[in-house]
């Protein structure tokens, strides 16, 4: 009875329609007869869900949205059952002998329960654990097939659905977002020739020439193993032991020490495929490509003091803004950029295009625009997409081919390796955030966790039981590049590689003053965090090989002398390379205004309720987004508060109004919390903006009105109530062009 009851009330396994033939299954859900795989979620997706906004994901937008269907699992209005499906009656109590007697080993329920718990834990990944991700579509602006038969390129118009996940890479899964660190920026491609994965940086180069000496960094870098400190830093010992003998890595801790590694927010970063890689045509022609991403939101960054505090006020910032933005329906969007360049070109070029820790600038091969990446949708669960999510340089498609960096051909093998013990065995192409949408068809079976139920007696090629099939495809295939090789085996490095200055002078040579002091800044503080003054002299050494003026600030910073220039390995003249503005971060703005800034209104009681409303109104209708932050959350006089001025303080906002309301203004200057709120915004460069009375929080804060050398400063707009109109173009402007620099005094 009990059970005819319980399948009248929770019908039916939409997997299982037939075992509950009591209940009717709604519209859309399985039906008996159907392929049950197909069709299995059509009932729970149509719920509304919580986890997704309004429930359901945007259907159409993205391929890969429908296969993934198939496996999304929603429990709205569902009983709760075991892993075998059988209802569970009591979710509360274990099974004892006796309310107050010993638990029962019978207990079938609570062990599967707990046993599934006990491993609920994967290992994260050795480096880059810390990340997040979404889905989206890259969109082709033209075909490329002169330069590659690649399908993401095969027509203007063409949408390849991908998934992108960020990360950091040296700090744990737990670690803050706003860590000084190179940033990931992999992408997968589900194009219709297979996966391509693109698994880049957020910058252009990397420490080391050699696969060889992958271990050797990261160990180099990471916490260090006798006490596991420090977390998410190469502020210590062991990483500047390692790269102070590693000259190679000059040119990469430029980029490391400058603003690039604290980005402001996942969207405003750029993404490097870094290696040199081949496009090849139907033709088999091949060309040399570097791909590049360029965020439409423009380069942004935090300043250090801020990035130190966001990881108090809030160690999610990154996951958070991505998550947010997509939310909010601001979808970040990048282009990608690429440089194509010959086999003969490269041969003139005053470095090696096989070493890693070189760009080619974009005044020796400009960047030619040929596609944009938009993601519009968050994951639906984290573990099963953004942690069990595999990318592998090593995944590439028809149309795109490596070349012979040794860095790269190291990273061909790692990542497949390191993910058959993170995943758990050969299995993980077929989770569903991995598995292509093109067909897979092979001879290849078992292993831990198959999912597919291979058919049939035939699982070898040649056959002719089968068939012949899965047949190889020929010229359809996958072909690699026949590069005519000839050479000895040996262990070694070809001559270019040696240099390791010219391009991190460059790089330093292409900075805006503002930009060069932070690096210089930052390499002190690392430098200041090493215990070893060997260590710290070891690096100075080779910065001086850079440019003497940073050598100096940072030998001041130090309380030591600049010692002599480190000897170079290489023996010929170091290129000179003229500036390249393109390198500051300053010289991309980005186009879309202020789409997705985080603005603080503050609030007190007696604050002019409909001058509040009026400033949400307008920044809000152009993009950005408005907390209004007070002494308490809850209602401050006729508002309602989003967040505290403890829980929503000034480092997680870009820039803050004050609006009139004389008692209101009164509260606040009073109150430390807002004080020192204001401070902050002016000591990180962020935009304030005052309306009448609100001003005197700047008063009490001791904010000077002026720059340092007594002009005026853009980024602080007061305004009467009558002329609130205009100030607010004059905040916006401040607000799209990010921070103010001029005002750094020390
Ligand atoms: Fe990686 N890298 N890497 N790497 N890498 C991994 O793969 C490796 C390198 C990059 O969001 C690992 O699944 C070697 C350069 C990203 O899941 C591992 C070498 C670049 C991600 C691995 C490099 C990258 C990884 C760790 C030198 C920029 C995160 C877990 C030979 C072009 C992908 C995993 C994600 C992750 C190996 C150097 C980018 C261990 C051996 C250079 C974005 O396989």
């Amino acid at each position: 009875k009990r059970g005819a009851a319980l399948a009248a009330q929770f019908p039916y396994n939409v997997n299982k329609v037939a075992e509950h033939g009591a209940g009717v299954p709604p519209a859309g859900a399985a039906s008996n007869t159907s392929d049950p795989l197909q069709t299995a979620s059509t009932a729970s997706e149509s719920a509304v869900s919580p986890k997704v906004g309004d429930g359901v994901p945007p259907q159409g937008v993205n391929p890969n949205n429908g296969p993934l269907d198939r496996v999304r699992t929603d429990s709205g209005g569902q009983v709760l059952s075991t892993n075998q499906g059988v209802a569970v009656a009591d979710n509360q109590n274990s099974l004892k002998a006796g309310l107050r007697g010993p638990a029962l080993l019978e207990d079938f329920i609570l062990r599967e329960k707990i046993t599934h718990f006990d491993h609920e834990r994967i290992p994260e990944r050795i480096v880059h654990a810390r990340g997040s991700a979404a889905h989206g579509y890259f969109e082709c602006y033209k075909e490329l097939s002169a330069l590659t038969c690649a399908a993401p390129f095969a027509a203007a118009g063409k949408r390849t659905p991908v998934f992108v996940r960020f990360s950091t890479v040296a700090g744990e899964r737990g670690s803050t977002d706003t860590a000084r660190d190179v940033r990931g920026f992999a992408v997968k491609f589900y194009s219709d020739q297979g996966n391509w994965d693109l698994v880049g940086n957020n910058i252009p180069v990397f420490f080391i020439q050699d696969a060889m000496k992958f271990p050797d960094l990261v160990h180099a870098v990471k916490p260090e193993p006798h006490n596991a400190m420090p977390q998410a830093a190469s502020a210590h010992d062991t990483f500047w032991d390692f790269v102070s003998l590693m000259p190679e890595s000059m040119h990469m801790l430029m980029w490391v020490m400058s603003d690039r590694a604290i980005p402001r927010s996942y969207r405003t970063m750029q993404g490097f495929g870094v290696h040199t890689f081949r496009l090849v045509n139907a033709h088999g022609q091949s060309q040399f490509v570097k791909f590049h991403w360029q965020p439409k939101q423009g380069t942004h960054s935090l300043v250090w003091d801020e990035a130190v505090r966001i990881s108090g006020a809030d160690p999610d910032f990154h996951r958070r803004d991505l998550w947010e933005a997509i939310e909010q329906g601001e979808y970040p969007e990048w282009e990608l950029a690429l440089q194509v360049f010959s086999e003969e070109d490269a041969a003139e070029f005053p470095f090696d295009v096989l070493d890693p820790t070189k760009i080619v600038p974009e005044e020796m091969v400009p960047l030619q625009v040929v596609g944009r990446l938009v993601l519009d949708r968050n994951p639906d669960n984290f573990f099963a997409e953004t942690e069990q999510v595999a990318f592998c340089a090593a995944h590439i498609i028809p149309g795109i081919d490596f070349s012979n960096d040794p860095l790269l051909a190291g990273r061909i093998h790692s990542y497949v390796d390191t993910q058959i013990s993170r995943l758990g065995g050969p299995n993980f192409h077929e989770l569903p955030i991995n598995a292509p949408l093109a067909p897979v068809h092979n001879n290849q079976r078992d292993g831990m966790h198959r999912q597919a139920i291979h058919r049939g007696r035939v699982a070898y090629e040649p056959n002719s039981l089968g068939g012949g099939c899965p047949f190889q495809a020929g010229r359809m295939g996958f072909m690699s590049f026949p590069q005519p090789v000839e050479e000895d085996k040996v262990r070694g490095k070809p001559e270019l590689f040696a240099e390791h200055y010219a391009q991190a002078r460059l790089f330093w040579h292409s900075q805006t003053p503002a930009e060069q002091m932070h690096i210089a800044h930052a390499f002190s503080f690392e430098l200041s965090k090493v215990q070893v003054p060997a260590i710290r002299e070891r690096t100075l050494a080779m910065l001086v090989n850079v440019d003497a003026a940073l050598a100096d600030m940072v030998a001041l910073r130090l309380g030591t002398l600049v010692p002599d220039p480190q000897p170079m390995a290489y023996a010929g003249e170091l290129p000179a390379y003229p500036p390249s503005p393109s390198l500051s971060l300053l010289s991309r703005p980005g186009a879309s205004g202020i789409h997705g800034r985080k603005v603080a209104i503050l609030v007190a009681p007696g604050v002019d309720e409909v001058m509040v409303a009026t400033l949400q109104a307008e920044l809000e209708g152009q993009g950005a987004v408005t907390r209004l932050v007070g002494p308490h959350v809850g209602m401050v006089g006729g508002l309602e508060a989003d967040m505290s001025l403890e829980t929503g303080p000034a480092v997680v906002f870009d820039a803050v109004v004050v609006p009139d309301g004389e008692v209101a203004a009164d509260d606040l200057s009073g109150n430390a919390l807002a004080v020192e709120f204001v401070t902050l915004q002016y000591r990180h460069c962020k935009p304030l903006m005052v309306v009448g009375a609100g001003a005197g929080l700047l008063a009490a804060a001791g904010i000077p009105a002026t720059l340092p050398d007594g002009a005026p400063d853009p980024g602080l707009v007061g305004s009467t109530p009558a002329d609130l109109p205009a100030a607010l173009a004059a905040f916006v402007q401040a607000l799209a062009s990010h921070r103010v620099f001029a005002r750094e005094t020390d």
